[in-house]
């Protein structure tokens, strides 16, 4: 089990990652991610779709032809904590 984290805790964390929005009401993180077509935007699905399964940590996402949006939370624990934060910052990596 892990917990949620604080406000404090989430706004140093928020620092540290790349466009990622926090949303209250769901207690969680997201970022709509563009691409110039549906190739690159599944292409990076996959990329992510390896180091969540590998984490054991996995996003709430969708799809459109080139958009990617991604929602971070912990279901176990009811909100947003340090293993969002750690599939986030994996994500931004991916795109360097
Ligand atoms: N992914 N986002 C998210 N939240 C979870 O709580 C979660 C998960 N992936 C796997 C997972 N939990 C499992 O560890 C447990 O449900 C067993």
């Amino acid at each position: 089990m892990v917990d949620k984290l604080t406000a404090k805790q989430r706004e140093a964390a928020l620092k540290r990652l790349n466009g990622w929005v926090y949303d209250e009401a769901k207690d969680a993180i997201h970022h709509v991610f563009k691409f110039k077509d549906f190739s690159e935007a599944f292409g990076f699905m996959s990329r992510v779709a390896l180091v969540a399964e590998k984490s054991g940590h996995h996003p709430d996402w969708s799809n459109s032809y080139n958009s990617v949006t991604i929602t971070l939370s912990t279901h176990d624990a009811g909100g947003l904590s340090v293993r969002d934060v750690e599939l986030a910052k994996a994500i931004d990596t991916i795109l360097v």
